[in-house]
């Protein structure tokens, strides 16, 4: 067994104490004696023993009075009388202490082991069970993450003090009242999972690659968006989840994604992002016979402005008729500067019909607005739709021929190529 128990043997006289000692000390890890049951007290009080092992008729303080004092420091200590048979007067004062066990002296070695190795084997599970509570109480206590157990029936079981602090609860039970499901928690957003209550959460994350784990959650307390890495440990009957906190990561991802792909002036998609986003309308036109137009526009006689009002009206210009536009597309077109007052628009699903339209719109609605000094500006359009025999590159220098026609038309006008 791993665990050896610490032993208490108190016995007055000297050849017994001796004898047995020397069998005890095979059983036990640490064994110390007394003589009698003032001495056995003082030295229980110092080394708080597993095991107490003790002869009932001895001087100064005999075993019984011993173990009543015990009793009063740790109710449940174990304790093993030896007992003479004339000890009976004794033994009628002894039957209130509840003890582990009597034994007849000369005592039975057969006897005594046994009962020593079934003391030890309890300790043993004990001392197990003690080192696993401890185990859990510290898990509850880390500080770092959150930390959630989930039967196999998805229901929350288990969770550290970090998780229910940050929802503000004050146990498991409340939170599964005031929440129900945690995946209802996770906020919906392209850069993150989240998933219908209706599905198995946990597996589905579980089939992402490990950096598309993250879940956005909203902070109860701060009423802040925190991102959260998923990890997930499983078991048969149970699953570990850990929330590791990444939120600061992923706004500098946010940001960096942002500056990679968003005009600086404008905040409108640069010419990065609309290459690539180009790229996947042409997929899909091939793969799913997605149709899309495109919208090119370009402000009349710009370099005018700029000469007259100066380069920082040209720029307070150019972020207004970026909000101008913005306004007048749908959450599925992609609006980018193409390059200087140069403006590029994919509209998914449209066709050449319809992108007229919404170019023709777009035009009276620039030349109807009063932009910054109550200044007055037109734009030129050009409109395409991919055809079968587009590429990436024909499609980009059809609308620009397009617009290029527009200006040569007398500018202010809608031309589809
Ligand atoms: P057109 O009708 O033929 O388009 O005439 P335009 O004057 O608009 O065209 P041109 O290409 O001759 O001049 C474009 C002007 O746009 C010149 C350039 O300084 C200005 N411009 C380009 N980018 C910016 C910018 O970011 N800020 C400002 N203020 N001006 C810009
Ligand atoms: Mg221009
Ligand atoms: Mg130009």
């Amino acid at each position: 067994m791993k665990y050896k128990p610490t032993i208490l043997y108190v016995e007055d006289e000297e050849g017994i104490q001796k004898n047995l000692s020397k069998f005890l000390a095979y059983f036990s890890s640490h064994l110390f004696t007394a003589s009698n049951g003032i001495e056995g007290l003082k030295i229980y009080k110092q080394i708080k023993p597993d095991i107490v092992i003790t002869d009932i008729r001895m001087p100064k303080m005999d075993g019984i009075d011993m173990v009543k004092e015990i009793k009063k420091i740790d109710p449940s200590q174990i304790i093993i009388f030896t007992t003479a048979f004339n000890d009976s007067e004794y033994l009628l004062n002894a039957i209130n202490l509840s003890v582990e066990s009597y034994i007849l002296k000369p005592v039975d070695l057969d006897i005594l082991e046994e009962k020593l190795l079934k003391i030890t084997k309890q300790l043993n599970i004990q001392k197990e069970l003690d080192l696993h509570k401890q185990i859990i109480e510290e898990i509850a206590e880390l500080p770092e993450h959150m930390l959630m157990v989930f039967d196999e029936f998805q229901k929350l079981i288990f969770s550290n003090n970090k998780f229910l602090d940050f929802f503000d609860v004050s146990d498991i039970t409340q939170f599964n009242q005031k929440y129900v499901d945690i995946q209802k928690l996770f906020l919906k957003d392209e850069n993150f999972f989240s998933s219908s209550s209706e599905v198995n959460w946990l597996k589905e994350i579980q089939k992402l690659k490990q950096n598309e784990r993250i879940v956005s959650i909203l902070d109860p307390k701060l009423k802040a968006k925190r991102a959260f890495l998923v990890s997930v440990n499983s078991a048969k009957t149970h699953k570990i989840v850990l929330f590791i906190e990444i939120t600061t990561l992923a706004s500098e991802k946010n940001q960096l994604q942002k500056k990679a792909f968003n005009d600086e002036l404008t905040g409108v998609y640069n010419r990065a992002f609309f290459n690539e986003a180009l790229y996947k309308k042409v997929e899909d036109y091939q793969n799913n016979n997605i149709p899309f137009s495109c919208i090119m526009f370009d402000i009349d006689h710009f370099k005018t402005i700029n000469d007259t009002y100066g380069h920082q009206v040209g720029d307070e210009i150019l972020k207004e008729l970026s909000d101008l536009i913005k306004q007048h597309i749908r959450a599925t077109d992609i609006f980018a500067r193409w390059g200087g007052e140069e403006f590029i628009i994919i509209l998914p699903g449209t066709i050449a019909k319809n992108a007229l339209k919404i170019a023709e719109a777009m035009r009276k609605k620039v030349k109807a607005y009063q932009f910054l000094h109550n200044l007055n500006i037109t734009c030129s359009f050009g409109v395409v739709q991919f055809s079968k025999d587009d590429s990436i590159g024909s499609v980009v220098s059809r609308v620009d021929q397009a617009l290029y026609d527009a200006k040569n038309s007398g500018r202010d006008k809608v031309i589809q190529g």
